[in-house]
């Protein structure tokens, strides 16, 4: 039987920090887990070095649920981001190894595939209308079917997820990601932005009529009761969903929002496990579950989420930022063709950079991404390259009210 035989850490920064597990086992197989937890890169990195990387060395590497459970019961301390970081990374490395023993992609393993490709969304924004549209534009024609859209807000500054420039080329993401040793601040006004995202979204409309799939991000800014006002005043547009737009910490809090409006909700992008959902979930008060395969303890761990969902008819729409390494990603993928009760993947292209470190296989054609068909998760890394890379901290921004400089939820 082979063994574990290493498990190293490595941390690259090709445009922003990732962190990724590689397990090499006794027969020389490797397999591939993404760390990465945007702004606390290395404290993920040291959970992994110095008390995971250990311990799973002389284990059975195809042992993944056991080994999930070793992770997760066994540390007697529970959920959160940094653990469910590190249980993930080494259970996707585990899924990788799988799959390439049995020299099948992981789709195959979960199931084979439910359809041809995983609908994406890109991200379009603009601080105007003008450069919104033509950010819409551009994701048309790189081929996307359905687009998120979010704008700057009058007598606001820089507004996080708006890109500064539409310039041929420019990202409209936060790659590069903001270097520092502290976060950049910006000012935030709630009232200012009830009001004017339905106007944009009425232009929207109006510009590229109602066959386009649209989502939109809140980021966590508002109140159960503010968030009943969007969900209310945004049904004529047909949202395929609003996302994040109250904090889901207390879940009760969503029956406020459910109650008020029939816009499609999405929560769960910042949530660790199925209990951050149980609630959300048994009561049917959100759509889609938002949770990234990195955030929520690996593909063991989000297909059973996604089991639980499907009993009450919630549908994915997972994670798939620019700061969930291409690996991370990849896992998701292999989810998505598989689960019954798949709804849309998140997609931001990753750096040319990142994706000389990380060889990914997998495709985006006619709006579908597919994971490829490579054993395991069809990604490779490149050490050598990946090392030229070094860490510096970088942090997304925070978020305080323009009124009086009161830190506040985003
Ligand atoms: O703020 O990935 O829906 N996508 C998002 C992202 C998140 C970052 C957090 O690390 O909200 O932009
Ligand atoms: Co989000």
């Amino acid at each position: 039987m082979a063994t574990i035989e290493r498990a190293e850490v490595l941390v690259t920064s090709p445009g922003r920090n990732f962190v990724t597990l590689r397990i090499t086992t006794s027969d020389g197989v490797t397999g591939l887990g993404d760390a990465t937890l945007n702004g606390r890169e290395l404290s993920v990195a040291a959970y992994l070095r110095e008390h995971v990387a250990p311990i799973l060395v002389g284990l059975d590497p195809q042992r993944i649920e056991d080994t999930w459970q070793y992770l997760y019961r066994g540390a007697y301390w529970r959920r959160g981001p940094v653990t469910m970081a590190a249980i993930a990374a080494v259970d996707v490395a585990l899924w990788d190894i799988k799959g390439k023993v049995a020299g099948m992609p992981v789709y195959q393993l979960l199931g084979g595939q439910s359809r041809r490709g995983a609908l994406a969304y890109g991200h379009a924004s603009g601080s105007d209308l003008p450069s919104l549209f033509q950010s819409i534009r551009n994701h048309l024609d790189e081929g996307f079917k359905a687009i998120r859209v979010q704008t700057g807000v009058p007598g606001l500054g820089q507004v996080y997820g708006v890109a500064t420039d539409q310039k041929p080329g420019a990202r409209y993401d936060y790659e590069p990601a903001g270097r520092g040793v502290a976060p950049a601040e910006e000012a935030w006004d709630t009232r200012s932005y009830l009001r004017h995202i339905p106007t944009i979204f009425a232009a929207v409309r109006e510009e590229f009529g109602y066959d386009l799939p649209l989502l939109h991000d809140g980021h966590h800014r508002m109140t159960p009761n503010q968030a009943a006002i969007l969900g209310k005043s945004l049904e004529p547009y047909d949202l395929f969903w609003l996302e994040d737009c109250t904090p889901g910490e207390n879940q009760e809090g969503l029956r406020r929002v459910r109650s008020q409006t029939t816009t499609p909700l999405a929560i769960g992008e910042v949530f660790n496990t199925v209990f951050d959902y149980q609630t959300l979930i048994t009561e049917q008060l959100i759509d889609y579950v938002r949770s990234a395969v990195t955030h929520t303890g690996g593909i063991t761990a989000l297909k059973k989420l996604m089991d639980f969902a499907a009993v009450y008819q919630i549908k994915s729409g997972f994670h798939g930022p620019t700061d969930v390494s291409p690996v991370g990603q990849a896992a998701a993928l292999h989810l998505d063709v598989s689960l019954p009760n798949f709804g849309i993947q998140e997609y931001m292209k990753h750096s040319d950079d990142t994706l000389r470190v990380f060889r990914t296989g997998y495709t985006f054609e006619d709006g579908l991404l597919h994971p490829g068909d490579a054993p395991g998760l069809g990604v490779e890394y490149d050490d050598e390259l990946g090392a030229t890379f070094e860490y510096s901290p970088a942090y997304l921004p925070v978020n305080r009210l323009q009124l009086d400089g009161s830190m506040h939820d985003w």
